[in-house]
């Protein structure tokens, strides 16, 4: 069972990047020029407007003529803001995916993509981890890194809140198992991040688009959905894999009892090395990759869970102590994280998976993280709270690695 969820960043470069964009609904690149436009369509004190129908295209990516059922596509310079339909002569600003059809965020035109996929096993907490970075960067981050997070599309928001924030915020559930895009509609969650630096020359914003996708475990098992995992994997720019420890057999003796008795059922068709594995084959074969080249797509492999770890782990572990706030990367901090993750991972006789790492990616971090930052018990948050600990540290890292973070040794 192999899950995954991608984050588009985008920035707002300049040069051959800004020549192309990737759709954050299908995952197609194209040229920017390509990007098509919907008319406006009739309504009350805007003219007549082309009458609504059914929109093939669309209909197949919502499985659905009812809601693709809209005033026509059509074809102008996709690079500009807005065109005119040529069958009723009304402008319009709505500019959609040329192979989907889906609307593009006017924002997200505007920018170019960095796409980030975020990739682990069933159960193995990505649900949770997307909600709660989406509100650590709201909130605590967003002081820090001087950055504001807003959404680009309504559907982004009704997501968050009906599905993520509802539940874990306000009503301290947990979240339900990811439905297979086999039975629901998977939205992406777009949301434009702004970060203000101070330069030499004055304030500079640089914004990224960040789209993240939530799907089921099992989705990149089934045929019919596959092709569209493998397109977001493919497209991806860097990766976050997570690992859940109370799958990896030889950390048992290093995990609390009351984690485990709540932990994943099906570990034998969620094993991580299973996970990455599968996820490596179909990148090297798309890369066209022999056998000794590694790939160049940074990964961030980050343990989720870390609450669930025995107390004794905690003492001068670098891993338990809060990550140093300064705004910036802090690289002494990335590299004693790494060097402790490396070392459980040994100590659990899971460097095999270090080894596949190394053997195939020419640039990877190790990170440790909890999301809730404690044990749930019956479905319940623990009594204190959501605690978040670490969870920014991967995007943080690949800020660095994307040049839009700075980096700081002490
Ligand atoms: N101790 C601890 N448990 C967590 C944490 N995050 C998630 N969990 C547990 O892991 C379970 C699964 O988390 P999800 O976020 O739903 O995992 P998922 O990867 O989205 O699962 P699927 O959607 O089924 O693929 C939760 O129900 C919690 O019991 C955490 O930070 N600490
Ligand atoms: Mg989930
Ligand atoms: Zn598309
Ligand atoms: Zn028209």
């Amino acid at each position: 069972m192999i899950w995954t969820c991608t984050i588009l960043l985008s920035t707002n470069c300049e040069g051959d990047e800004m020549a192309r964009i990737t759709c954050p609904y299908c995952f197609a690149s194209m040229p920017r020029r390509a990007v098509q436009f919907r008319c406006q369509g009739g309504a009350p004190g805007r003219g007549k407007g082309c009458p609504p129908r059914v929109d093939e295209a669309l209909a197949r990516y919502l499985d659905s003529t009812v809601a693709a059922t809209l005033p026509p596509v059509f074809t102008a310079d996709g690079r500009r803001q807005r065109a005119t339909c040529p069958s009723c002569g009304q402008e319009t600003f709505r500019r959609v995916c040329p192979e989907c059809h889906n609307q593009l965020p006017a924002q997200y035109c505007e920018t170019t993509s960095k796409i980030v996929a975020l990739v682990g096993a069933k159960n193995a907490g990505k649900s949770t981890y997307i909600a709660v970075l989406l509100h650590e960067l709201e909130h605590r981050l967003g002081a820090e890194l001087n950055t504001s997070l807003v959404a680009c599309d309504d559907r982004t928001i009704d997501r968050y809140h009906n599905d993520f924030a509802r539940p874990l915020f306000n009503e301290h559930r947990l979240l339900p198992t990811t439905q297979s895009a086999a039975t629901a509609i998977r939205w992406p969650m777009v949301y434009l991040l702004t970060r203000r630096r101070r330069r030499l020359m004055g304030v500079r914003d640089t914004s990224l688009t960040l789209v993240l996708f939530d799907t089921a475990g099992e989705d990149l098992d089934r045929r019919d959905s596959v092709d569209l995992h493998l397109r977001y994997l493919i497209a991806a720019d860097a990766i976050i894999f997570l690992v859940d420890p109370l799958e990896l057999p030889g950390a048992a003796a290093d995990t609390r009892a009351e984690a485990r008795a709540v932990a994943g059922v099906d570990s034998a068709l969620s094993s991580p090395l299973e996970v990455i594995g599968r996820v490596t084959e179909v990148l090297r074969s798309a890369n066209e990759l022999r056998s000794g080249q590694r790939l160049r797509v940074p990964l961030a492999v980050a343990l989720t869970k870390i609450d669930a770890l025995q107390p004794r782990l905690e003492r001068q572990s670098p891993l338990h102590r809060p990550r140093p706030r300064t705004g910036t990367l802090d690289l002494t901090d990335r590299e004693a994280v790494h060097e402790q993750v490396r070392a459980l991972l040994h100590g659990w006789n899971a460097e095999g998976l270090e080894t596949f790492l190394e053997h195939n990616y020419g640039q990877y971090g190790l990170f440790g993280l909890s999301a809730l930052g404690g044990v749930p018990r019956n479905g319940v948050i623990a009594s204190g709270g959501i605690r978040p600990y670490r969870v920014e540290d991967p995007l943080l890292w690949l800020l660095y690695q994307f040049g839009m973070l700075d980096g700081v040794r002490r």
